[in-house]
C-alpha cells in the first residue's frame, strides 16, 4: 500500500509544470504557445527571460530529485523495496511528460530526469549533466545535448551499479525522452533546430 501511495505521490509531484507556473509568476506568455511550444526550461529561455528559464530548470529538476529522495529517506520506515524506488523515479518523470494538472500535455523530461539521476547517485547525475554541457557547448542545441546525454545515462548507471531494476527504469526514461524529442530530431536532420540563445518566433 505504501508503495502505491509513494508512486502516486511521485506522479502528482511530477505533474507540476514549472515552465507554466514560473511563466505565470513572471507574467510571461505561456510557453506552450510559442517557440517549440514545449513547457521546458529551453523554451522558457526563448522568452528572453533567463531567470525564469533557470527557475524552470531548478523546479523541474528539484521535483525529480525530491520524489526519489523522499522514497529513499523513508525506505525503511515504509518498507519500500528497490523496485518501488525505481518506480517512483519513473513515476515523477511520467508525471512531467503526461501531467494530470495540465490535460496530460507535459514536457520532454530532461530536467526532471536529471533530478532523478542526481537522487539515485550524485556521480550518475553529475556525469550525465557534464555530458549534456559538453554537447550543448560544442553544438549549441539543447535537444541534441539531451539526446546524447540520455544515451549515456544508462551506460553510466551500468558502469556504476551493473544491471538491476533501476537500470531498467533509467533506460525507460531514456527511451521516453528520445521519443518526446521526435520533432527536435526531425528539425535537427533538416537543419532547422533553433540554437540555444535564439529568441522565440
Ligand atoms: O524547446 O524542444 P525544445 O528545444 O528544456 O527543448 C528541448 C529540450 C527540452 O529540455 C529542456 C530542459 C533543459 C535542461 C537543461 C539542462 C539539463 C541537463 C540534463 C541532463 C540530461 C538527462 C538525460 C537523462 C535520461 C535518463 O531538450
Amino acid at each position: 500500500m505504501a508503495s502505491v501511495l509513494a508512486i502516486l505521490a511521485a506522479y502528482l509531484i511530477g505533474s507540476i509544470s514549472f515552465a507554466v507556473v514560473v511563466s505565470r509568476l513572471f507574467g510571461l506568455s505561456d510557453p506552450r504557445t510559442y517557440g517549440s511550444k514545449n513547457p521546458g526550461a529551453t523554451n522558457v529561455l526563448r522568452s528572453g527571460n533567463k531567470a525564469a528559464a533557470a527557475l524552470t530548470l531548478l523546479g523541474d529538476g528539484f521535483k525529480g530529485w525530491l520524489a526519489v529522495w523522499l522514497a529513499l529517506t523513508f525506505k525503511e520506515q515504509y518498507e519500500l523495496g528497490s523496485s518501488t524506488i525505481a518506480a517512483v523515479g519513473l513515476a515523477v518523470f511520467i508525471g512531467h511528460l503526461w501531467p494530470v494538472f495540465f490535460r496530460f500535455v507535459g514536457g520532454k523530461g530532461v530536467a526532471t530526469a536529471l533530478g532523478v539521476l542526481l537522487a539515485i547517485n550524485v556521480w550518475l547525475g553529475v556525469g550525465t549533466f557534464v555530458t549534456w554541457l559538453v554537447v550543448a557547448y560544442a553544438f549549441r542545441y539543447s535537444s541534441l545535448a539531451a539526446l546524447i546525454a540520455s544515451l549515456f545515462a544508462p551506460f553510466y548507471y551500468g558502469l556504476l551499479f551493473g544491471p538491476d531494476l533501476t537500470l531498467l527504469a533509467v533506460a525507460i526514461m531514456s527511451g521516453l525522452l528520445i521519443y518526446r524529442h521526435g520533432s527536435n530530431i526531425a528539425n535537427l536532420m533538416r537543419g532547422k533546430e533553433s540554437r540555444i540563445g535564439s529568441k522565440k518566433k
